[in-house]
C-alpha cells in the first residue's frame, strides 16, 4: 500500500517517500514504528486535492512511495546506515527524499547523507524538545540527542529550531551560547530567517511540536504547542522560500491516539508538504498562520 496519490514509479517521481519504522531508543512511550504504515492506511481518508494550495497530488506532483526499510531493532548504527543509504540512493537519482519515522533518531541517517551531498547544509527543525543532550543515560545515539549529533556533523550556527519548549538547563545554555539558533515556543520569527541564495536546507518535523490537544498520538507530548494551521503555514513558507533538499516527519505513534486524529493530521500535513515541495518557483501558498 502506498500513501494516497504517491503512485508514480521511482523513475517518474520528483519526491520519494520512504518509511523508517524504528523506535528502539524511545525513552518514554514507544510505538512510532507503526507510524509509516498507519499513515499509508489512513491516508485514504483524506483527499489528494489541497484547497490551501489549489493543487492535487495526482496531477500537480510526482511522488513515489518506496515503502518501509526493514530496520534491525536494537542496532541503531546499522539502522542509521540503512537510512543513510536509502537517502543517498534518492539523492543520486536527483530526487527529494521524504522520510517518515519512526522516532527522531532516524533523522540522523538522512542528515548524514544530505551533509555529504550538500556542503553548507542547514537544518530547519520543528519540535517541542531541544534534542540537544550530549547523551541520554549514557547513550549518544538516542532520539533525545539527535540534534546534538546533527550539530556534531554541521557545526555551530547551522541548525534553526522552532517551537522548542522542553529541555534541560544545559540544552538551553547550548542554545543561548549560539551553538544552534532557537526560537522557543513558536515560529513567529520565521519570516526574518534568511540564508544565502541557494543554501541547501534539511527540514525535520517532530510532530510533537504540535499541541497535544490536536496531536496526542506521540510518545512525549508537551503542552503549549503550535496549532495545526500555524505549523502548516510555517512549513509551506519554509518549502516556498528555501532550497529544501530533504524532509522528514517523525514521532507519530498512532496507537497512543485511538481516535485516529493524530494520524489523520499527519497525513494531511504530508500531503501539504509534498505539494509545497513541488510548487512552481516563487509561489507562496495561501495559508493563514493565525488561528
Ligand atoms: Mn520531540
Amino acid at each position: 500500500m502506498s500513501f494516497i496519490g504517491a503512485d508514480r514509479t521511482f523513475g517518474e517521481a520528483r519526491a520519494v517517500v520512504f518509511g523508517a519504522p524504528y523506535d528502539s531508543t524511545t525513552s518514554f512511550r514507544p510505538g512510532t514504528r507503526f507510524g509509516p504504515s498507519a499513515m499509508r492506511a489512513e491516508s485514504f481518508g483524506i483527499e489528494t486535492y489541497s484547497p490551501y494550495q489549489d493543487r492535487d497530488l495526482e496531477t500537480d506532483a510526482a511522488v513515489h512511495d518506496a515503502g518501509d526499510l526493514e530496520l534491525p531493532f536494537g542496532a541503531p548504527e546499522r539502522a542509521l546506515d540503512m537510512i543513510e543509504a536509502e537517502a543517498a540512493r534518492i539523492f543520486d537519482a536527483g530526487k527529494t527524499p521524504v522520510l517518515l519515522g519512526g522516532e527522531h533518531l532516524v533523522t540522523l541517517g538522512a542528515v548524514r547523507a544530505a551533509a555529504k551531498r550538500f556542503p553548507g547544509l542547514r537544518i530547519i527543525h520543528f519540535d517541542a524538545h531541544a534534542d540537544l543532550r550530549d547523551d541520554y543515560l549514557g547513550v549518544k545515539l538516542s532520539h533525545a540527542c539527535v540534534m546534538r549529533r546533527c550539530h556534531d556533523l554541521l557545526g555551530d550556527g547551522r541548525i534553526w529550531q522552532f517551537g522548542i519548549r522542553s529541555g534541560t538547563r544545559e540544552e538551553f545554555a547550548f542554545m543561548k551560547a549560539g551553538r544552534v539558533k532557537t526560537e522557543p515556543f513558536s515560529a513567529d520569527t520565521l519570516a526574518s530567517l534568511s540564508f544565502p541564495e541557494g543554501t541547501p536546507a534539511y527540514l525535520t518535523v517532530d510532530l510533537d511540536v504540535l499541541d497535544p490537544s490536536e496531536f496526542p498520538g506521540t510518545g512525549t507530548p508537551e503542552a503549549g504547542g503550535m496549532r495545526f494551521r500555524e505549523l502548516l503555514s510555517a512549513l509551506t513558507e519554509v518549502l516556498a522560500r528555501f532550497r529544501v533538499v530533504a524532509v522528514d516527519n517523525v514521532e507519530l505513534s498512532p496507537h497512543l491516539d485511538q481516535s485516529g486524529r493524530s494520524t489523520a493530521l499527519a497525513c494531511k500535513l504530508l500531503r501539504e508538504e509534498l505539494l509545497a515541495l513541488q510548487a512552481p518557483d516563487g509561489r507562496v501558498p495561501q495559508t493563514d498562520r493565525r488561528s
